[in-house]
Parts: C-alpha cells; sequence; structure tokens
C-alpha cells in the first residue's frame, strides 16, 4: 500500500521525526535532497518500521495516499521556500505542506495564502524538543487550516510527548499561530535560561558555593515548585567535570550565542507593545557576553567587580523564591503576548491548551504549567498570570525574598537584569500612580501631544510656550 505520511529533509531533525512516525505504525515516505542521506536512514533504521526511500520529490509525492501528508524539515528560510515552490507544482487540491522547521511566523503566513489560493493546506507546526524529542516524542504546535488538523492531528498526536496520557499537541490556530506560539516558547526559554543563570552566578559570588555544591542545590530545588527540564539539567551541567577534572562551567568560555527565535520573540513583542522585559533581558545579556572586547575594555577602564562572598543562612533559600518569582512573570509575559497576537490575528488561542502542550516533549516542560493550565481553565480571560490566586499567593510570599536578592545582587556587584527587571515589572503593574503621567507632560511640552486628566474626560495642551493655561485639545 501507499505511505500515510511523507517527510522531506533527512538531516537530524527530519530523520529522528521519520524513526519516530515509523515506529508508531505509520508507513513514512522518506526523501532528501542528497540521496544519500535517504539511503543511510534507510540501512540504519530501515528495521523500525515501514518506510520507502523516495528519491525524487516527485516519487515521493507518488509513494503517498491521499490527500497527502507532507512534512518538510529543511533549513527554514530560503531552503523551504525552494522546497515547497518544487511540491506545490508536484501536489493536488486537497493535498497539505506541513514545514516542521523553525519558520518565523510570518512567512508561514506568506504561504499558508499562497498555497490557499493552489487549494492547498499549509500547515506550519512549531516543533520542540531537539533531536531527541523528535525521536521519542516533541511538542507539536500545528498551526494552519482547522480542516488539516483532521488529518494530521491524529498522527501528530501519536508521535507527540504524553504527559498524564495528553499528548503535547493541540491545533494551535489558524496560519502562523503554531510558529507563533513555538517563537514565544523559545523566548521563554531564553527567559528561564537566564534567571537561572543568575541564581548559579549568585550562589557562586554572593554564596561562595562550587559548581558541585550548587549541583546540589538545583537538584533539590527540582523536588519542588522549581521541577522543570532546564533546572534538571543546570544540575548535570554544574556537576560536571572535564578530563582535568575541573568543573566544566568554568572553563566554558562566557559568551552565550543565539539563533535567533529569541531575538525575533523581542522584535514582535516591540511590535505588539507588549513587554516581554524578561525575555528582552536575556537576549540581550547573550548579546552583552558576547561583546568580549568590550568587556575587557570596561574591566581594563574601571577593573574588574569584586565581589566578596558574604553567604547567610537565607542566601539559598531566598535565590530560589526569587527564580520562582520571576521566572511566574517570564512566563506571564509570555502568555500575554501570545494572548495579544491571538487578539491581533484573530487566532482564537487557548492559553490553557499552550500550557498543556509544553508539560512535556519540549525545553521548558515544567510541573510548573500544569498551575498555568489551571489558572487558564479557571479564567480564559485573566488579566494576568500575576493575578491568578495560586500565582498572586506563590509571588507574595516570595517578595520579600525577592527584593533581599535583587538588593545582594546590586550591592555586591552581580549582574542579575533578569531578576531585577522582573522585581521592576511586578513594581510597575502594583504601583498605584506611575511616572508615565511625567512623560505625558513632557511629551506635552516639546511635542504638544496632548493628555488625559484623571478629573475629567477628554483630552488636553497646555500652552507652555505662552501663558501656560489649559486648552482643550
Ligand atoms: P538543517 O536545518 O541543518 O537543514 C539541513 C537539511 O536541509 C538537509 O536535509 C538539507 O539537504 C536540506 N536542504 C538545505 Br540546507 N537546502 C535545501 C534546499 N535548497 N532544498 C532542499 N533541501 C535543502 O536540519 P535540522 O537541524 O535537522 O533542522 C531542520 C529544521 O528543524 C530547521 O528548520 C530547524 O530550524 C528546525 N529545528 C531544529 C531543531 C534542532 O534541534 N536541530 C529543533 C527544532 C527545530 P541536504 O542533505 O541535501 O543538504
Amino acid at each position: 500500500g501507499k505511505a500515510r505520511i511523507a517527510v522531506t529533509g533527512l538531516a537530524t531533525m527530519g530523520s529522528n521525526l521519520a524513526r519516530n512516525l515509523a515506529r508508531h505504525g505509520f508507513k513514512v515516505a522518506v526523501h532528501n535532497r542528497t540521496p544519500a542521506k535517504m539511503k543511510a536512514l534507510l540501512d540504519e533504521h530501515g528495521h523500525e518500521g515501514d518506510f520507502v526511500g523516495a528519491e525524487t520529490l516527485q516519487d515521493l509525492v507518488d509513494s503517498l495516499q491521499t490527500p497527502r501528508q507532507i512534512i518538510i524539515m529543511v533549513k527554514a528560510g530560503g531552503p523551504t521556500d525552494a522546497v515547497i515552490d518544487e511540491l506545490s507544482g508536484l501536489l493536488e487540491p486537497g493535498d497539505m505542506v506541513i514545514d516542521g522547521g523553525n519558520a518565523h511566523y510570518a512567512d508561514t503566513r506568506r504561504r499558508e495564502a499562497a498555497l490557499k489560493e493552489k487549494g492547498l493546506l499549509f500547515v506550519g507546526a512549531g516543533i520542540s524538543g531537539g533531536e531527541e524529542g523528535a525521536l521519542n516524542g516533541p511538542s507539536i504546535m500545528p498551526g494552519g487550516p482547522a480542516e488539516s488538523y483532521k488529518h494530521v492531528g491524529p498522527v501528530f498526536e501519536e508521535i507527540a510527548a504524553k504527559v498524564d496520557g495528553q499528548p503535547c499537541c493541540v491545533h494551535v490556530g489558524p496560519d502562523g499561530a503554531g510558529h507563533f506560539v513555538k517563537m514565544v516558547h523559545n523566548g521563554i526559554e531564553y527567559a528561564d535560561m537566564q534567571l537561572i543563570a543568575e541564581a548559579f552566578d549568585l550562589l557562586t559570588r554572593v554564596g561562595g558555593m562550587a559548581p558541585a555544591e550548587i549541583s546540589d542545590v538545583f537538584t533539590q530545588w527540582n523536588s519542588g515548585d522549581l521541577e522543570s527540564y532546564l533546572v534538571e539539567i543546570t544540575a548535570e551541567v554544574l556537576k560536571h567535570v572535564d578530563a582535568n577534572g575541573t568543573p566544566l562551567v568554568q572553563v566554558i568560555e562566557d559568551a552565550a550565542e543565539q539563533k535567533g527565535t529569541g531575538r525575533w520573540t523581542v522584535q514582535e513583542a516591540l511590535e505588539l507593545g507588549v513587554p516581554v522585559t524578561g525575555i528582552a533581558e536575556a537576549v540581550f545579556a547573550r548579546s552583552l557576553s558576547g561583546h568580549t572586547d568590550q568587556r575587557k575594555a570596561v574591566r581594563d577602564a574601571f577593573g574588574a567587580s569584586e565581589v566578596v562572598a558574604k553567604p547567610d543562612a537565607e542566601l539559598v533559600d531566598d535565590v530560589r523564591q526569587a527564580l520562582y518569582a520571576s521566572k511566574v512573570v517570564a512566563y506571564a509575559q509570555g502568555f500575554d503576548m501570545i494572548r495579544e497576537a491571538s487578539k491581533n490575528f484573530d487566532w482564537d488561542i487557548d492559553l490553557g491548551a499552550m500550557a498543556t502542550i509544553w508539560r512535556g516533549g519540549c525545553i521548558i516542560r515544567a510541573q510548573f504549567l500544569n498551575r498555568i493550565r489551571e489558572a487558564y481553565d479557571k479564567n480564559a480571560s485573566l488579566a494576568s498570570l500575576l493575578v491568578d490566586n495560586y500565582f498572586r499567593d506563590a509571588v507574595q510570599n516570595a517578595e520579600a525574598a525577592w527584593r533581599r536578592v535583587v538588593v545582594r545582587a546590586v550591592e555586591s556587584g552581580v549582574p542579575t537584569p533578569g531578576f531585577v527587571s522582573a522585581l521592576a515589572y511586578y513594581d510597575g503593574l502594583r504601583s498605584e500612580r506611575l511616572p508615565a503621567a511625567l512623560v505625558q507632560g513632557q511629551r506635552d511640552f516639546f511635542g504638544a501631544h496632548t493628555y488625559r486628566r484623571v478629573d475629567r474626560p477628554g483630552s488636553f495642551h497646555t500652552l507652555w510656550s505662552g501663558d501656560r493655561t489649559e486648552v482643550d485639545a
């Protein structure tokens, strides 16, 4: 018989996804621009399931049941467009093209619209979890027309990670919704990693602790509220020593790289006007770390900051609480961003469902996400995650420790942009009056931009360069 589904692009992600499909009993057709990779896959893993090797895209198309479902797992950008172009000439109306790469959601929107013109269904599916996830169960965030999910949804749900028997896959929404949510997932991942790194830095420099000791602390934290994949792997990395017996973390160059999804998230947040300060600080912290010449110049000019370790009995637990509260803020901001985009693009995204499908398979998988799902289940139009009873209590309980940690960090000269900005965000939202009033006054002064008043309706302008009376604007 013919194959149920196809994968084209058999680098790490594509071949692992194809194996995952085959292992779940789907007959899967496989293709790669360079056929050697297809042959290697069949040689090494052909016994794992029912594969059909295709030398050309035409062969691939011919090997499939209709309506056809073809997953593209090639390099994002130009290569994805090239494959879509070629495929769209070979497919028939009703067939489905699924892009499982890390596409920008705007590209996905463009591609979806173009393929719709040809009667083809286009699914932009965010796939998280790296190569391990692709093979053993990723978190899958498919967008595209609802009709497409009827066909591809059951397949994706079968191969996705499962938590409490539920698949980490749901139809996210139309056109670019899936890739948008995947992008924000990655942005949140940046923020979470940065916060964990700041906790490590404080325990090292203020706490005077060695990596192995901090590893134990993270292992312990991993059995509480902070239980998550990222905390778990942090403990592993910190515990590891290199061939010389040196803790690896002490010899890795301290310049963090990035592939771009964090930057995309911040760019889109700027467009949407959603303050995702945690993600932005994380992206900028990576940038700062990479400016090694500039760092050296400033160290030379001022002397390297000298931190004298001054641990106190409460430090470790204070840092835990600061980490937790800052993490709540980072996730609250990420979910705000999804909600705003959903409104903007009419995607009707179920925020609780996003928390559900991130519980397994992906990098930010965590216990914590159950709480987020519960919060949105109770109230889908929550103004902020912070106001959900559970998170409100958690942040309230952590607040004193959070402030102590930020004060310690600032006094000691340990940079904690994630902790500090999360606290500033929280304080910003809580303030009865913000100095935005003064900013409005300044704008009115130099640009006659007008302001509103708290005591009566309307817009006003003060004649700053005249007699300074107030006029209706
Ligand atoms: P790569 O992103 O390294 O892409 C390599 C694949 O693209 C090969 O199959 C290559 O074929 C094919 N390709 C290229 Br390059 N240009 C092509 C073209 N013009 N026409 C046809 N095929 C072309 O693979 P990957 O790391 O497996 O990632 C695949 C996708 O999944 C990417 O979009 C990536 O961003 C995304 N992703 C990756 C991860 C991860 O952890 N790596 C995680 C989540 C998502 P060839 O063999 O003939 O050169």
